[in-house]
C-alpha cells in the first residue's frame, strides 16, 4: 500500500475527539464497523462496540464523568496498586491522571500492530504524584482494535533508572451482561482466591463454573490466561487472553452494594461483571532499568464456545 494511502487509513482508523470536559479522547474503528473510545482521563478505555454497534462495556448511567473521579464502567487502569491501602487512593492514581499521546512509542512485537488501529497513551510521574509514590516510572499503554473487532490492551511499565519499586495492577474490565443470574465463568474452577468478604481469607473454588447468587469479590490466583464469561441470553461469550497477569478479579456488587455507590444505579448490578486481568497477590517487582509488560485482549465469540476449545496458539 502507499505510504501515503496507509496514512490516511490509519487516520481514518484513528480520531481525536473532546469528551464534554474538554479532555481528548481517542476513538479507534476497523473497516467492519466496529470501534473503541479511549479518553485521556485516565488511559480509560470507555466503549467497545462490534461491528453491529452494540456496546460490549458497561458504564454506569450514573457514572460521573468528571475529572479526578474514575468513571464508573469501562476499563480502568488500576495503577501502582490494586485495593485500598498506604498513601495511596484505591486502585491507585493512574486512573485519575491525564495522560499524553505518545507518537513515539518504545516498538513492540510486529503482530501487537499488524492490521490493527491502535493508539499509544503515556504516563510519567508528577511532582504530585512523588509526594505519594517516590518512583521513577514510565507507563506506555497501547490500546488497539483488530480487523476481527477484538480489543487489546499492552501496558509496558519502566523503572526509569531510579529506586527498585514494586507495585500491583488490573484492567479493571467492566463487561456488559445481559443478566448476572445468566452468566458463567468457565477456567477459574478449581483455583484457589482470596475473598475480598472475608478479610481476603484463601478459599479454594469448587470444580464446577462460576455463577452469581449473591455479591462475589475475589482475586484468583495463578489462573489460566484464558477465561471464558458466558452470557447464556445473549448467546455470547466474551474470551479474555491474558499474559503477564497471573491473577483475575472477578466482581459483582449484588444488591446492597450497589445501593452504597452514589455512581451506579440500584438494579444495575444485574447488567455488569467485572473480570480483570490482574498481577495482584504477588506484586511486580522492578529494578532501575527494568519492564513489564501486561497484556490482556478481549474477544467476543458466539456462546457454544467453551474455555477448552480454545486455541492458545493464536495467543502466543
Ligand atoms: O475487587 C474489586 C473491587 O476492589 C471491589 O472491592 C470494588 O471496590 C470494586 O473494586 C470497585 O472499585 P472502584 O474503585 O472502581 O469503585
Amino acid at each position: 500500500m502507499e505510504h501515503s494511502a496507509a496514512i490516511s487509513d490509519y487516520r481514518a482508523a484513528v480520531e481525536i475527539t473532546k469528551d464534554s470536559n474538554g479532555i481528548d479522547q481517542v476513538v479507534l474503528r476497523n473497516p467492519q464497523g466496529a470501534s473503541a473510545r479511549v479518553s485521556l482521563h485516565g488511559g480509560q478505555v470507555t466503549s467497545w462496540r462490534n461491528e453491529h454497534g452494540e456496546e460490549l462495556l458497561f458504564t454506569s448511567n450514573k457514572a460521573i464523568f468528571k475529572p479526578q473521579k474514575p468513571v464508573r464502567g469501562g476499563i480502568p487502569i488500576c495503577f501502582p496498586q490494586f485495593g485500598n491501602g498506604g498513601s495511596l487512593e484505591q486502585h491507585g492514581f493512574a486512573r485519575n491522571k491525564i495522560w499524553i499521546i505518545d507518537d513515539n512509542p518504545p516498538p513492540l512485537r510486529p503482530n501487537d500492530s499488524h492490521g490493527k488501529s491502535f493508539v499509544d497513551l503515556l504516563l510519567k510521574q508528577s511532582e504530585e504524584d512523588l509526594k505519594f509514590w517516590p518512583y521513577s516510572f514510565e507507563f506506555c499503554l497501547r490500546v488497539s482494535l483488530a480487523t476481527n473487532g477484538d480489543l487489546m490492551l499492552i501496558s509496558r511499565v519502566r523503572n526509569v533508572n531510579g529506586k527498585p519499586f514494586s507495585f500491583s495492577f488490573a484492567y479493571h474490565t467492566y463487561l456488559s451482561v445481559s443478566d448476572i443470574s445468566e452468566v458463567r465463568i468457565e477456567g477459574l474452577e478449581t483455583l484457589d482466591y482470596l475473598d475480598n468478604l472475608c478479610q481476603r481469607e484463601r478459599f479454594t473454588e469448587q470444580g464446577d463454573a462460576i455463577t452469581f447468587e449473591s455479591e462475589v469479590d475475589r482475586v484468583y490466583l495463578s489462573s489460566p490466561n484464558v477465561i471464558a464469561v458466558l452470557d447464556h441470553e445473549k448467546k455470547r461469550t466474551y474470551v479474555i487472553r491474558k499474559d503477564g497477569l497471573p491473577d483475575a478479579v472477578v466482581w459483582n456488587p449484588w444488591e446492597r452494594k450497589s445501593r452504597s455507590m452514589v455512581d451506579f444505579g440500584d438494579e444495575e448490578y444485574k447488567q455488569m461483571l467485572c473480570v480483570d486481568g490482574a498481577t495482584i497477590d504477588k506484586p511486580v517487582i522492578l529494578k532501575p532499568g527494568e519492564e513489564w509488560t501486561g497484556r490482556v485482549q478481549l474477544s467476543v465469540v458466539p456462546s457454544s464456545f467453551c474455555s477448552d476449545q480454545l486455541n492458545l496458539q493464536e495467543w502466543f
